[in-house]
This record gives structure tokens, sequence and C-alpha cells, in this order.
């Protein structure tokens, strides 16, 4: 029975590959959807003003978050050319302090003053003045120097159990150990996901220094399985090819298939390259039951 409701579904789902797929080629109307439009974070430094910007309303952990900052200069908003652009990340603790992985600020194509970004924020901390995290931004502006620390608090993020997605978070970075080091996989947003397949890129980064450096691994083959948890826990109705390292751009690459709107749940499969699996489960074509390491997103029905 259960074969049967998979059959069907995989049947309908490819109906609406098919004719969906044809619409993209017209309306484009999930094209170039920006996401990244929730002012997070706001700081003014001197005359500056500094603002975070995310597709998330508050950062929680774990979790993996584009970002956008905007240096506008209080006194004269045609002064917008801001060079030399870099940011840090730190995490304070009563006991230590460590950073996380990141993609460094680049300017925003035609833009001086805003630059785009990746957070990675590995653990949550909610008191801002012993246990939070503090995004350092240095800029340049008509020759000047200027510096600004912005502190934030980082709430434990709420993610799926079983088939309830309701009022959770997305889930977009997976640690995990292998050989006595920690890893980060983190899920770089899908930008304007449909029904077909989709590019589809995931960083791992290598915990060391005491976990001041996040250098990119290498050392992995990434399986992806998604899943619709409220739907049978039905897939894609064909094996997605492995992601793989590509060396040019540090990245584990390749595609990601949908064949319906709706909640995915993306399960992990990361072994090494003689094919031990380092974290998460193998999950056969009828299993209900997910594997422990995942992603998840949302793939509105518009
Ligand atoms: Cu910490």
């Amino acid at each position: 029975m259960k074969k049967l409701i998979y059959f069907a579904l995989t049947i309908i789902s490819l109906g609406l590959t098919t004719s969906c797929s044809s619409d993209d080629n017209n309306s484009g109307s999930t094209k170039n959807k920006e996401t990244i439009t929730n002012e997070v974070l706001s700081q003014k430094e001197g005359d500056y003003t500094f603002k975070v910007y995310s597709n998330v309303k508050e950062f929680y952990a774990p979790s993996a978050n584009p970002i956008r900052v905007e240096i506008t200069d209080n006194n004269d908003p045609t002064n917008k050319t801001f060079i030399n652009t870099k940011m840090t990340l730190m995490m304070h603790m009563p006991s230590m302090q460590h950073s996380a992985p990141m993609t460094q600020l680049q300017p925003l194509a035609g833009s001086s003053n805003k630059f785009l970004g990746e957070l990675m924020f590995t653990m949550a901390g909610m008191d801002l003045s012993n246990n939070y995290w503090a995004i350092t931004i240095e800029t340049e502006n008509k020759g000047q120097k200027i510096k600004t620390e912005i502190k934030t608090t980082v709430r434990q993020g709420n993610f799926v159990k079983g088939a309830n997605y309701a009022n959770t978070d997305r889930k977009t970075l997976q640690g995990f150990n292998y050989n006595g080091a920690r890893y980060q996989a983190a899920m770089h947003e899908v930008k304007n996901p449909i029904v077909g397949n989709n590019p589809y890129y995931v960083t791992i980064y290598k915990s060391t220094d005491g976990g001041m450096k996040f250098p990119v691994s290498d050392e992995f083959v990434i399986d992806i399985d998604p899943r619709m948890p409220d739907m049978g826990n039905h897939g894609v109705g064909q094996v997605i090819p492995s992601l793989v390292f590509n060396t040019n751009t540090g990245k584990y690459e390749g595609k990601i298939i949908f064949n319906m709107g709706g909640y995915w749940y993306i399960n992990l499969l990361i072994k090494d390259k003689a094919g031990n699996i380092v974290a998460g489960q193998f999950v056969p074509s009828d299993s209900q039951v997910n594997s422990e390491a995942f992603f998840d997103i949302m793939l509105k029905n518009d």
C-alpha cells in the first residue's frame, strides 16, 4: 500500500514538474525575488549607521545566514563610497571566545555601500553581557578608517521533529565530528527555489585553532534525499547525484530536485572518500524515519 501511494505521488509530482517548468519559462514570477529583506541589526558609529539584513527575522543557532550590510553617512546621504570593508565574527562566552564560519563581505554589484556575506552561528547565546555574538565591521570612507562592533543575541533554533513543521525554524547548518575534529556543513541559500531542478551548494568547514579558524574541507562526499514528511515521506522519484567538491569555489556542488511545493526535509548522508558514513543515515525509499543529519526548506506554492 505504501509503495502504491509513493508511486501515485511520484506520478502526480512528475505531472506537476512538467506543467510548472513550462510556466517558469514565461512567468518568471518567482525569479530574482529578494529574500534578504529583514533588518536584523542596526548600529550607529559616529556619523555612520550600519544595518545588517538577512532572510530571517532574528538570528538563531545553528544556522547559516546570507546577510547584506548597508553603511550610510547620516550627515550626507550622497557619501556612499566605502572601501576595504570586511567583517569578523566572535562569540563571547563566560569561559572562552571562539569564532564561526562565515563568508567575507563583498560589494553588492553596482553598489559601494552595500555588501553581501554569510554568517554561520554555531551556538545560541542570549546574554549581551557575557554570552553573545559580535560582528566587527571595518571599512574606509574618505580616507578615514571606521570600525564598529555590533553585538547580538542568538536564540536556540526550534527545529522540526517528525512531520510537524508548524512554527519551526529552517535548519541550514549541520555539525558533525570526524577523526577527532568538529565540522560544520552549511547549506547556502537556494535562490528562488522552483519545482524542478535547482542548483545546490553546501560548504563544509573544519574547526581549527580552538574554534578560531574554519578552513573549507574537501574530505567528503554529500548525498541528499529530499522528502515530504507530511505526505507519506515521499521523495522526488529519483536518486539525486552526490554533491561533489569543486576546488575552484570550495563548495560541494550539484542539484536538488523538488517535485511539488511545500515543506521539504533534506536528508543528509555525509561520507568520507573511503565511503564511511560520518554524518546522517541512509533512508530507504518507503521509510517514514528520516536522517538525524538534515537541512530543510519551505518551497512556496506561488
Ligand atoms: Cu559558543
